[in-house]
């Protein structure tokens, strides 16, 4: 016999909806939870298997939380700008909101149907003006905070899309989308000052439960270098170049110099003879990507014809161009050390320039390794860092280099060119915008800044956001002035670098949250999402939150203070889902057959949280019988009640409140999977013993109720439990029914049997040993003296063996 998931569903959403079960209010002695799944762009093709992989478990913390006496704030909303709603629009001329706001609507069906605990009353969506507002304030607050600003930024363009790409949509120099070539064009572009927060982003790792790698995937990203800056003059010239190195150590071992193409000096300090080709080179590398540029294997290069001057040994240096030097790292300009560096090892070797070891070692240049130094003057015979700090030591006393920190990190491109975004809440007095007009912030009282309605979804023929094609909105008139907005649009991480916070105050029409909401929910306890945004959405928010913290806008440095990833649900082949391999999974599909409860275990049952797992449909069918199991020790096929008052044999009396025990660890420890197998031990157990335990059942229904909310209510009303399960306090196990099992052992001394202790069979040998010296015959064996050595196998042996005697 099966329960009728159909009706019992939504028997229980219904209830809980009516009875608004999972509001979260402010109450201040009471201790907080916040639990956060990363919110989805709403698709129109609706929840994915995935969706439900990412919002089940931090389901279940909310849950359980909630039932450990915790005010919970479990929200959830929309990341609703984005680039499909927008593709179609351009295809079908359908406003983006229109399709945005049908799969919203079709989401929140979805979610509900599968008894997501979520406080609806504070859903957000990133596109919803009253929220975009709020997303345009805190813009004009890194705006005011020097952290916004405009830049010539050489972007992705992509001509047949007519638009500026990121980098993520660019793959192998092609458009991801459609495969379209990519150039790269300099233009005006938003720009975010990240790497001011470069250090804070580092430092702030350590204050924050993330996993490991996720942590390491940031400090590789912000990627910090120690290092130098050293000047070098130009011979014959009054300009010089200044490079920077990590290995300031190594500069007798410089034999050339490289600039980047793009960098400002080449242009001067070409020498006539060498201009056509130096040209000639430029033109070559300025189609190539950054990526290309880095993994680019063959090295090329140009002579400019000018030399650097060596700031220690005044050895004449040639400077080259090569694009395998990048403008916007360090100075763009290097010093070339090729018995050290691979790369300037290749470059050497292909343009045929001198090689030179500082550093030694019974190994082939170019060695990279560590060593003393040699053929360095004053350095020599010095490890690396001795080296480094003198040679540094001497720069700076000749005022030709110091000490420098790189970061790898770059300032965030904040700007595209597209429809569906929030518009910039920025305007200029003067329609030439850039070149004649500084930018302006829009007043707090006029945003929002809305997104207006326009002909056509496209991009300008220039590269303009379809904005600027609506001059009635371009150009506004404020005390008899002329005014013209700033036609950009703001990239898909804007809304969603601050939503978190947003949610503690989700209808705050005054400010994008009040303090005192602030104060009483962040920072997020729990966040649960994808290890895909590390250095994107992840990274973002801590900026952006950080920067909050220095304005005193928040109360916490850190906005997530734990982080868990969910692994990827693949499909029955072991493949990713992907329609074109056919092995997606329906979630209503499989919520219609199995029922909500069954799928959320499912996907619990699977493996551990953070493991990629097959989906199996045998697997969540063994789970749909185990629910029916429970059913059945509830009620018979006439729905009536057959569970009995009895109270339990000791064995299954203990197996219960072991279960108990077992089942909140592992939620504690995100360890679901193995959560769920307790449960099901505790079923066969019953079974066996032919049982129908009232009571047991009904704790039963408390430790299901996280995994399996709906049939947990039903159970729980038919065993008489009072008002809803999911707010009912969790179950305590009695420790006295914990305790293992005692084994006796005998103690030997020197392997003469001299006693017994009672202890677990698992005791460590520290207790062994400390209950053993507690006998008399034991300590008089031994003479008064410590043990020498201790044989112990927990169970089984303890032999104290002492010499001399
Ligand atoms: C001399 C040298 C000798 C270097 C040596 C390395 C080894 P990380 O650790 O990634 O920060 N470099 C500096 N600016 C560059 C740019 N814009 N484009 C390409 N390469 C650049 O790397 C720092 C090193 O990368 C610097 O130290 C410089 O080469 C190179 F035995 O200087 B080194």
């Amino acid at each position: 016999m099966s329960y009728k998931h159909q009706v019992i569903d939504q028997k229980w959403q219904a209830q809980w909806a009516k009875d608004h079960a999972f509001k979260a209010e402010i109450i201040e002695n009471k201790p907080k939870y916040y639990v956060l799944g990363m919110f989805p762009y709403p698709s129109g093709a609706g929840l994915h298997v995935g969706h439900l992989a990412s919002y089940t478990p931090p389901d279940i913390v909310a849950r359980y939380k909630r039932a450990r006496g915790f005010n919970v704030l479990n929200p959830m909303g929309f990341d609703a700008f984005g680039l499909p709603a927008e593709q179609y629009a351009i295809q079908t001329g359908v406003h983006p909101q229109k399709t945005t706001e049908a799969a919203i609507e079709n989401f929140r069906r979805q979610m509900k149907s599968f008894g997501f605990s979520f406080d609806w009353d504070r859903e957000v969506s990133t596109s919803d003006p009253d929220y975009y507002k709020w997303t345009q304030a805190l813009f004009l607050k890194l705006f005011e905070g020097g952290l916004a600003y405009k830049k010539e930024m050489p972007v992705n363009w992509c001509p047949a899309l007519k638009t500026i790409l990121a980098n993520e949509e660019v793959v192998d120099g092609k458009s991801e989308r459609g495969g379209h070539p990519v150039e790269r064009i300099p233009m005006r572009q938003w720009v975010l000052k990240i790497t001011d927060y470069a250090e804070k982003l580092l430092s702030g790792l350590d204050q924050i439960q993330w996993p490991e790698r996720t942590k390491d995937g940031q400090r590789n990203w912000i990627g910090k270098s120690e290092g130098a800056e050293v000047v070098f003059q130009i011979a014959g010239s009054k300009e010089n170049i200044t490079v920077f190195t990590t290995r300031p150590d190594t500069l007798f071992g410089a034999t050339f110099m490289v600039l980047a193409p793009e960098h400002r000096l080449v242009e001067k300090i070409t020498t006539s003879a060498q201009k056509a080709a130096v040209e000639k080179y430029i033109k070559k590398t300025s189609t190539k990507s950054e990526l290309e540029r880095k993994s680019s294997v063959e090295k090329t290069g140009e002579f400019t014809g000018a030399y650097g001057m060596n700031p220690v040994s005044g050895e004449k240096i040639p400077i080259w161009i090569s694009d395998y030097i990048l403008m916007d790292y360090g100075t763009g300009a290097i010093m070339a050390v090729p018995g050290h560096d691979t790369r300037d090892f290749e470059f050497a070797q292909k343009l045929n320039l001198p090689i030179k070891r500082v550093i030694e070692s019974a190994d082939e240049l170019p060695y990279e390794g560590e060593g003393k130094l040699v053929n360095s003057d004053f350095l020599n015979g010095k490890s690396k860092t001795e080296a480094i700090e003198a040679m540094i030591l001497n720069l700076e006393k000749k005022s030709l280099g110091h000490r420098r920190v790189q970061y790898k990190l770059r300032d965030w491109l904040f700007s595209r060119q597209r429809y569906w975004g929030e518009p910039f809440p920025i305007y200029y007095k003067s329609e030439e915008k850039e070149e004649g007009s500084a930018p302006l912030g829009v007043p707090l009282a006029d945003l929002p800044v809305k997104l207006p309605q326009v002909p056509d979804y496209e991009p300008t023929q220039d590269g303009l956001s379809p904005l600027a094609r609506v001059h009635d909105w371009v150009k506004f008139k404020k005390d008899g002035q002329n005014l013209y907005r700033d036609t950009n649009t703001m990239p898909g991480s804007a809304g969603s670098s601050w939503y978190f916070l947003r949610y503690t105050d989700p209808q705050n029409s005054q400010e994008a949250y009040s303090r005192k909401a602030e104060k009483y929910w962040m920072p997020v306890d729990l966040y649960v999402g994808g290890p895909e945004h590390t250095v994107g959405h992840l990274l973002y928010s801590r900026f952006w939150h950080r920067f909050l913290y220095d304005q005193g806008l928040v109360t916490h440095e850190e906005p997530f203070a734990k982080l868990a990833h969910q692994g990827m649900i693949l499909g029955a082949d072991g493949e990713k889902m992907s329609k074109s391999r056919g092995n997606t999974i329906n979630p209503d599909e499989v919520r219609e057959n199995f029922g909500a409860d069954a799928t959320r275990m499912y996907i619990c049952f699977m493996g551990p949280l953070d493991k990629d797992k097959p989906w199996a449909t045998t697997g969540i069918e063994g789970v749909r019988r185990f629910l029916d199991r429970v059913w059945r020790l509830v009620c018979n096929d006439d729905g009536e009640t057959v569970a009995a008052d009895i109270s339990l044999p000791p064995e299954a009396e203990k197996l219960l409140h072991k279960t108990i025990k077992k089942v909140t660890e592992d939620i504690e420890n995100m360890s679901f999977n193995t959560s769920v197998s307790a449960m099901m031990i505790l079923v066969n157990e019953f079974y066996k013993l032919e049982i129908k335990p009232k009571n047991a059942t009904k704790i039963l229904a408390q430790l299901m109720m996280p995994f399996a909310p709906h049939l947990a209510e039903e159970i729980w009303q038919k065993l008489g439990g009072k008002g809803l399960v999911s707010l009912a306090p969790w179950p305590e196990y009695d420790p006295k029914l914990i305790i293992e099992d005692v084994v006796t052992l005998g103690v030997q001394v020197n392997g003469k049997l001299r006693g017994a202790i009672s202890l677990a069979p698992d005791a460590e040998e520290a207790v062994a040993v400390s209950l053993a010296m507690a006998i008399d015959g034991v300590t008089k064996a031994l003479g008064g003296k410590k043990a020498d050595k201790v044989i112990y196998k927990a169970g089984r042996i303890l032999n104290l063996i002492v010499k001399g005697t």
